[in-house]
C-alpha cells in the first residue's frame, strides 16, 4: 500500500573512508572489489525531501535549488525507479536536496546525497525498509552511500550481488575521542569522476592486485584498532591506506593524481606536526582536500596551524556523526 503525496525529509551525513573503496566488480549494481571501512561525520550532511505526486508528468529533481540533468539526474532516477518497483507504483517524484557539504570536492556529497534519497524516497513511497535494505538501495546510487546509512565506524561488505553487498555499523564511535579536521583546498567540482577513475585503476594499474591484498590486511588492522580504541594504529593505517589508493591513480594509464601542490604541502605539515608530538594523521579522497584525524587534546593546535596556512574559513572541525535521521 502506498500513500501518494506524502512528503518525507531525511538527513544523511557524509563519511570518510579509513580503508578506501576503489574499484567495482559490477558497475551497474555497484558491487565493490573489496570491503571498506568509514567514519560518518557530524557536520557535513544532506537533507532530501521527496514526494510522489500523480499530478507530475516527469520526475522533478533539484539539488541546492537548481534542476539537475544528465548523468546526475540518471543516477537519482535509477534509485527512484528501484523504489517505485519495490512499492509497486509508477508515480513521478519531486525531489529537493540541500547539501551542507562542498559538492564534489572529495567530501563525498554523493554519499550523504544518495543515503538521504534512499531513506526519503522509500518512506515517501510508503515503504518501511530496514537499514540493511536502505544500505543496498543507497549503494545503487553511489557506492559510498551504502555506508552513510549508519553512524560511527561502518564497514561495507563487498558481497557478490545485490543481496550480499551492504554496510553494517562496527561501533557508534560515541565513546571514542576522535575528531576530524577538513582542510578545504578547492571547492569546485572535480575533473575526474571517481567512477571513471576507479574503472581505469582496476583495468590499467599493475598494482591493482596488490591493492586488494593491502585492503585485506588494513581491514583487519583498523577493525582491531576500533575495538581496542587505538587511535595511533587507526590513524597510521588510514593514512597509509589513503596514500596507497592514490598510488593507483598515479599508476593508471593515463596516469593522473587528485593531489595538487597544496595537498602535498599540507600532507608534509601533518607529518611535521606528528614529529612534534601532535598526534594527527591525514586522509585524502577523490579530490585535493585533506581530512586530518586527531584527538581533542590536539584539536586547537591543529586548527590554529592550518588556519594560518589556508585561512580559518577553510578549516572545518567535526566529529563522528549519526546514521539516517527523518526530520
Ligand atoms: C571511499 N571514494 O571509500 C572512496 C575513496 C573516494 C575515495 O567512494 O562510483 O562516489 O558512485 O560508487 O561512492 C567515491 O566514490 O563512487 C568514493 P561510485 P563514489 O569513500
Amino acid at each position: 500500500m502506498t500513500t501518494d503525496k506524502q512528503e518525507i525529509t531525511a538527513r544523511a551525513h557524509t563519511n570518510i573512508a579509513l580503508v578506501k573503496y576503489w574499484g567495482k566488480k559490477d558497475d551497474n549494481l555497484i558491487i565493490p572489489q573489496t570491503d571498506s571501512i568509514s567514519l560518518t561525520l557530524a557536520d557535513f550532511y544532506t537533507d532530501t525531501t521527496v514526494a510522489f505526486d500523480d499530478q507530475l508528468s516527469a520526475d522533478s529533481l533539484k539539488i541546492d535549488n537548481k534542476p539537475i540533468f544528465d548523468k546526475e539526474a540518471l543516477k537519482v532516477q535509477k534509485v527512484l525507479d528501484l523504489v517505485r518497483n519495490l512499492a509497486k507504483i509508477n508515480t513521478y517524484a519531486k525531489v529537493s536536496s540541500t547539501n551542507h557539504v562542498p559538492m564534489a570536492a572529495g567530501l563525498a556529497s554523493s554519499a550523504s546525497g544518495f543515503a538521504a534519497l534512499a531513506a526519503a524516497a522509500s518512506r515517501a513511497a510508503g515503504l518501511d525498509l530496514s537499514d540493511t535494505d536502505l544500505s543496498r538501495l543507497a549503494r545503487q546510487g553511489s557506492g559510498s552511500a551504502s555506508r552513510s546509512v549508519f553512524g560511527g565506524f561502518v564497514q561495507w561488505h563487498s558481497g557478490n550481488d545485490n543481496e550480499t553487498s551492504f554496510a553494517t555499523q562496527i561501533d557508534s564511535a560515541q565513546n571514542w575521542d576522535i575528531k576530524v579536521v577538513a582542510l578545504i583546498i578547492k571547492k569546485s567540482r572535480k575533473k575526474h569522476s571517481s567512477t571513471q577513475a576507479m574503472r581505469e585503476s582496476v583495468e590499467t594499474s599493475p598494482y591493482y592486485p596488490v591493492w586488494r591484498q593491502v585492503v585485506a590486511k588494513d581491514l583487519k588492522t583498523i577493525t582491531h584498532a576500533i575495538r581496542t580504541h587505538d587511535f595511533d594504529l587507526l590513524g597510521s593505517t588510514s593514512e597509509l591506506n589513503a596514500m596507497r589508493m592514490h598510488a593507483l591513480t598515479l599508476s593508471s594509464d593515463p596516469a593522473f593524481t587528485y593531489f595538487n601542490g597544496q595537498t602535498i604541502e599540507l600532507l608534509e605539515k601533518v607529518k611535521e606536526l606528528r614529529a612534534n608530538n601532535v598526534n594527527c594523521y591525514a586522509t585524502v579522497d577523490a579530490g585535493p582536500n585533506i581530512k586530518v584525524l586527531c584527538q581533542s587534546k590536539d584539536l586547537n593546535q591543529i586548527i590554529t596551524v592550518f588556519s594560518q596556512l589556508i585561512g580559518p574559513e577553510n578549516v572545518i572541525a567535526t566529529e563522528p556523526g549519526s546514521g539516517i535521521q527523518y526530520l
